[in-house]
């Protein structure tokens, strides 16, 4: 059963504005905490989006790119401050002319640097980085895009696969309580569609 988008709206509080929200049919929540959803995560209103940026953190393409335009300049201020960032790792700047209060930079594997067990372990580790650092920010709501999928090739599949069941295994911990919402952002139809297919084997619906 798909739950009302009025429940979407006000746990995460991203618009009910046409323009935004994906159609009724594209969202799906589960465990009444998972939504995946096909926008640009430059357009949610919420407490944290997260991106997919590199080591020095100075922006760059795809969503590291779109994200950097949508804040304005004062967030690579910011991003100069903070001394980079290891992949598997992240950090948390605020979301400056964003709608999304803050943003948490994560530093995807590049798929073709590393072997494919060191990749896995460094993606989890950015979705585990990412949780985190929203709990410790006291965010209720946070959007992941499909990371490492672009420019860092880690394959669509795996790469959901991977971030499904890290995320399922921190709630499962007990450590995502104080979120309400995890989202996960896709940009290209394939990658929802995948989100769509493989979401089930770790969020059963409810
Ligand atoms: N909203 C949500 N997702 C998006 C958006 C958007 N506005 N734009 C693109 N995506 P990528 P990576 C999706 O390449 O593979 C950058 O140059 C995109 O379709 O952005 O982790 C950084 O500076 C894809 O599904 O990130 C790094 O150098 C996903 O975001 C490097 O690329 C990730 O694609 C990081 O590569």
């Amino acid at each position: 059963q798909i739950p009302t988008l009025s429940l979407l709206y006000k746990l995460s509080r991203i618009p009910l504005d046409a323009d935004h929200l994906p159609s009724h049919e594209s969202n799906a929540t589960f465990n009444d905490k998972i939504s995946i959803i096909k926008a640009d995560i430059t357009s949610l209103v919420i407490d944290g989006i997260v991106n997919a940026a590199n080591e020095a953190l100075l922006g760059g393409g795809g969503v590291d790119g779109a994200i950097h335009r949508a804040a304005g300049p004062d967030l690579v201020d910011e991003c100069r401050g903070l001394d980079g960032c290891d992949a598997g790792d992240a950090k948390i700047t605020d979301g400056y002319d964003l709608p999304s209060k803050k943003v948490i930079h994560a530093v995807g594997p590049r798929w073709y640097a590393l072997g494919p067990e060191d990749a896995q372990a460094k993606l989890k580790s950015c979705y585990r980085r990412g949780l985190e650092l929203a709990v410790e920010h006291q965010l209720k709501s946070i959007a992941f895009p499909a990371i490492s999928t672009g420019v860092f090739s880690y394959p669509n599949v795996k790469a959901c696969n991977d971030a499904l069941s890290e995320v399922r295994k921190f709630l499962d911990e007990g450590k995502g309580d104080g979120l309400q919402r995890i989202i996960f952002c896709n940009f290209l139809q394939k990658d929802q569609d995948i989100y769509y297919k493989n979401v089930s084997k770790h969020f059963p619906p409810v």
